[in-house]
């Protein structure tokens, strides 16, 4: 009798749970645009709904997806979603010639899988991927959210997406070339924007700021002046000890989550530790950088942001605080060249 009463609970349960889950359905599509990384440098790109990175996907642990995604581009490409598991959907894993053929130029394909892997994931073309993806921008951000948040993410006040990659000026101009092992990527970014293109972090004292943080395509070495990062998730893992650091070195694909507690008022650089990477074509001072600012700290003339055109989402934070769905980014647009879609920014940012 009890084992039976137990089996009902069993039951009611998991009704309970599969009432939960949701049918998410996206459509996205593949666009041949021209991306400005920094002052004076712009990129081809095979962007996703004409943004780099790609539009944020935000579902809860246990949803089913549905992703259907139009090729309006000149070449194949494919979306392997890193980090889903695939359990019973493994034809959804999106490698061509393995699992799939390419989608030509022109088709559509339809990816459907179970958020069945909680944490910070991503998505990215496989075709040719060491230009589709190091150098293309082919990636974006899956985040599927826990049914069960722990007591650590419960203290999360304020959180923010950092995806980090680097880009080669000589193929810049030219679909299909670059890629070689050889070659020198010599621009590099956050979010797709290079020091002063990308904008600061702005935070309150008191803030309980998670950071999820990638390496789509290159190495990065994260360093925030003046706070230390509690690391949290690794490649959206849970860590059974989470540590301290004020570096963090990741290798390409990985994504580390960090927490920090913004007790430290002021205005803070942040930035790749590996040298050349605050550089743009061998210039200083650029590349892969930002600035965490305190509300309430009043900036010196001197300073490069003192009046710049703020833009709250381009960490993505007001995405990650909305109902799941896919979020657009106006501030990721890439533009048109033959349309001059550009879009016009504030005489200061030149
Ligand atoms: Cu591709």
């Amino acid at each position: 009798m009890i084992k039976h009463s137990t089996s009902l609970l069993l039951a009611a349960c998991l009704l309970a749970g599969n009432a939960l889950a949701e049918l998410r359905q996206f459509e996205m599509t593949i666009d041949e645009l021209d991306l400005e990384v920094a002052p004076g440098f712009t990129t081809k790109v095979w962007a996703f709904n004409g943004q780099v990175p790609g539009p944020l996907l935000h579902v809860q642990e246990g949803d089913e997806v549905e992703v259907t995604v139009h090729n309006l581009t000149s070449l194949n490409h494919s979306i392997h979603w890193h980090g889903v598991y695939q359990t019973k959907s493994w034809r959804s894993d999106g490698v061509p010639d393995v699992t799939q053929l390419g989608i030509e130029p022109g088709d559509s394909y339809t990816y459907r899988f179970v958020a069945d892997r909680v944490g910070s994931l991503w998505y990215h073309c496989h075709v040719n991927v060491s230009e589709h993806v190091d150098l293309r921008g082919m990636w974006g951000p899956l985040v599927v959210r826990p049914k069960k948040p722990s007591a650590l993410e419960k203290r999360v006040t304020k959180e923010a997406i950092l995806m980090f990659s680097g880009w080669n000026s000589e193929v810049a101009s030219e679909y299909g070339t670059g890629g070689h092992p050889a070659e020198v990527v010599d621009y590099f970014s956050i979010n797709g924007k290079s020091f002063p293109l990308n904008q600061p972090l702005r935070v309150k004292e008191g803030d309980v700021v998670r950071l999820r943080i990638y390496a789509p395509s290159i190495p990065v070495a994260f360093h925030p002046h003046g706070h230390d990062m509690l690391v949290t998730h690794k490649d959206g893992l849970p860590l059974p000890a989470p540590y301290g650091a004020d570096v963090l070195a990741m290798s390409p694909g990985e994504r580390y989550d960090v927490i920090i507690e913004m007790n430290n008022p002021g205005i803070w650089m942040t930035h790749d530790h590996i040298e050349h990477h605050v550089t743009n074509a061998g210039k200083h001072h650029t590349g892969s950088m930002l600035v965490i600012e305190y509300e309430g700290i009043e900036a010196d003339d001197f300073y490069h942001w003192k009046h710049i055109d703020y833009k709250p989402d381009f960490y993505m934070s007001e995405s990650l605080a909305k109902p799941f769905g896919l979020h657009s980014n106006e501030a990721f647009n890439a533009f048109d060249p033959a349309l001059e879609r550009r879009p016009q920014r504030a005489a200061h940012d030149h």
